[in-house]
């Protein structure tokens, strides 16, 4: 078996990052600088022409998209529990997880990357200062998400999983759109506590991550 991730540091890869960590297996973890354009050179297109991470290859098969990676890496290491079996508890878990990744995560796309959405400048402002808004109130849908789980553990039930890594992609990715954490108190408990679990700790050392980048 041979498994390897395309990676950047802080970016939507974290979550597969971690449950490869959690799950304690072998594999490769390959860092793309995304800030330097690493994306768009021909050696990674080759790999993955939609030029993002993460990127996943099993044996030498490719599979991109964290839907994918997620549902692939949960049924290949079912020892890991990172989703719940009954098929009620799974399809909220995946409920929840295409809602981070088809709302949560494009909202932020267009604060940090306006220039995917627009060439004009005044547009890109006023994309970003919109999505701002709307961000806000999606984090106060994460922290309810959180309040939801009590008394479980973790998002998707007894297991840190793969919800809970990116609940902290998102809430950090906020503290860069200039929303203080610390505003979503359960929410910003839940991060911290998914941050001091061991492997995650592990994956956010080797990524350098600052939890929070709020600047007031
Ligand atoms: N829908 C994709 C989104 C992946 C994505 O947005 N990746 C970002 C990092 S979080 C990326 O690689 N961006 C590089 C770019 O757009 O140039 C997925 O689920 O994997």
């Amino acid at each position: 078996m041979s498994l390897k991730l395309y990676f950047s540091p802080g970016a939507c890869s974290f979550v597969p990052h971690c449950m490869l960590q959690l799950a304690g297996v072998a594999y490769e973890p390959v860092m793309v600088k995304l800030h330097k354009g690493e994306q768009h050179e021909a050696d990674y297109k080759a790999i993955n022409p939609r030029a993002q991470v993460p990127v996943l290859v099993d044996d030498g098969q490719v599979i991109t998209q964290i839907v994918a990676i997620v549902l692939y890496l949960d049924q290949k290491f079912p020892e890991a529990k990172f989703l719940p079996t009954s098929p009620m508890a799974r399809a909220k878990a995946i409920e929840t997880l295409a809602w981070m990744n088809n709302t949560v995560h494009p909202t932020f796309t267009h604060i940090f990357m306006p220039q995917k959405f627009s060439e004009q400048a005044d547009v890109q402002a006023n994309l970003k200062e919109f999505n701002a808004q709307v961000y806000k109130g999606l984090l106060f849908e994460l922290e309810s998400l959180v309040r939801a789980t009590t008394p479980r553990a973790w998002l998707s039930g007894d297991q840190l999983g793969p919800l809970d890594a990116y609940a902290l992609t998102l809430t950090r990715w906020g503290s860069i759109a200039g929303i203080d954490p610390s505003a979503y108190a359960l929410l910003w408990a839940h991060i911290q506590k998914i941050a001091n679990d061991k492997s995650v700790g592990e994956v956010i050392a080797r990524e350098r991550l600052q939890l929070n980048l709020f600047k007031a």
